[in-house]
């Protein structure tokens, strides 16, 4: 049973973690976690999701009309869900403790173009904050002119039994249609509450409901609910997609569960099928990398953590984590700043004040991090 713990050995420490647990409220990434529960991937690499199908991502671009894109963006992004929440589960048998990005870290990628995609796909991740952790992207195909730029942070909390983690941060869609005229889609994201604790199987259930505003007044709403809700079934969801007041239309509604498939009632077929294959984006070798790129920052950690010899992994992570002090420690005594390279910071995001106000958005407004167009161009 693939639910169950492992080794025996591995039980009092899931048992004393699971008591720093209880109570817990702040910033999880930073706690310590038991060995088997340490994943070799740290969340810079995460961005990456929103383009595992990156002619989904494309195809965004083709839609002929306001309401055609608003359905190609919610396709999209309930085809994200997936790799999102679900993929570690596969891959490692369940959730697991991402490495927590140092501040500067860096992980760039792309997906090669193809004749379906019309162009190659870019990703530039830069850890724009270390306490709490936040995490800024930018993913482009040019050529079809589909940008999107977000960040995102967690809070967490635990009850009943389970990790609350709310999202906090959003991510911007812009289209740029072949009239010279660009449309904005303002993406907020789901809740996430993290089960299978007790039996040390963490896996993830989205719950509450994420919107995606467009410019044009089109607005999705998505509903998550898990085991015994709509369907009954776990991993649920409900979209309505609901058209301006100008359009006399009645909402479209998309049920399905978000890991398979989900029914358009329209046209009778699929609205989205993500049991076909994804594509990893495509990253340099470790050796051609900066040492700021994630993969050889991370290098011996991951080794040490996927091949089992955890001492190795820790002794690295402090030596990592010591130099991070020590940089800290040097700004403050030469009064400067650590500086971002690839995104600035702004205190009120104008897209999403504009957008948000739409639907009341619940915060009215957030920060941003504005994409400085100077990424490799892999
Ligand atoms: C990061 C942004 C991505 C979606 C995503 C998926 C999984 C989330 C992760 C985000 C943030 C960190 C996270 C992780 C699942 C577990 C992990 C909440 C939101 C926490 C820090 C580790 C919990 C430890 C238990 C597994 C014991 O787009």
């Amino acid at each position: 049973n693939p639910r169950k713990r492992k080794h025996a050995s591995q039980k009092g420490s899931w048992t004393s973690f699971l008591k720093s647990l209880a109570g817990f409220t702040g910033d999880l990434s930073a706690m310590t976690a038991p060995p088997f529960i340490l994943s070799p991937t740290s969340l810079t690499e995460f961005p990456a999701y929103w383009c595992e199908r990156p002619e989904l991502f494309a195809k965004i671009a083709d839609g002929k009309d306001e309401e055609e894109r608003t359905l190609a963006v919610l396709r999209w992004f309930i085809s994200t869900l997936k790799g999102q929440y679900t993929s570690r589960n596969e891959s490692m048998g369940s959730e697991k403790k991402p490495l927590n990005p140092v501040l500067g870290e860096l992980f760039y990628g792309y997906w090669p173009e193809t004749a379906e995609r019309g162009g190659k796909t870019t990703l530039v991740v830069e850890q724009v904050s270390h306490h709490p952790p936040i995490t800024a992207y930018r993913i482009a195909n040019e050529v079809k002119g589909v940008i999107l730029t977000g960040h995102n942070a967690q809070k967490t909390s635990f009850s009943g039994g389970s990790i609350i983690v709310k999202q906090v941060g959003h991510a911007i869609l812009t289209v740029k249609l072949p009239s010279g005229g660009i449309e904005e889609y303002l993406i907020t994201l789901p809740r996430l509450r993290i089960d299978g604790l007790w039996y040390g199987s963490p896996y993830i259930e989205l719950t509450d409901t994420s919107y995606i505003q467009s410019s044009t007044g089109w607005l999705s709403q998505i509903e998550y609910k898990g085991k015994g809700y709509f369907s009954g079934k776990s991993h649920s969801f409900k979209a309505t997609v609901l058209p301006p007041s100008h359009v006399r239309q009645s909402p479209h509604v998309i049920e399905g569960t978000w890991h398979t498939t989900s029914r358009d009632p329209r046209t009778g077929a699929n609205f989205h099928d993500v049991t076909t294959l994804k594509e990893e984006v495509t990253v340099a070798p470790i050796d051609e990398q900066n040492e700021w790129e994630s993969r050889r920052l991370w290098g011996i950690v991951a080794k040490g953590i996927r091949e089992g010899d955890f001492e190795t992994a820790a002794r690295d992570k402090s030596r990592i984590e010591n130099e991070q002090r020590q940089r800290r420690r040097d700004e403050a005594a030469a009064g400067t700043k650590w500086e971002l390279k690839h995104f600035k910071h702004i205190d009120n995001c104008p897209t999403y004040e504009r957008l948000g106000r739409l639907f009341n958005s619940n915060p009215p407004t957030e920060d941003a991090y504005v994409y400085l167009n100077n990424g490799p161009h892999n």
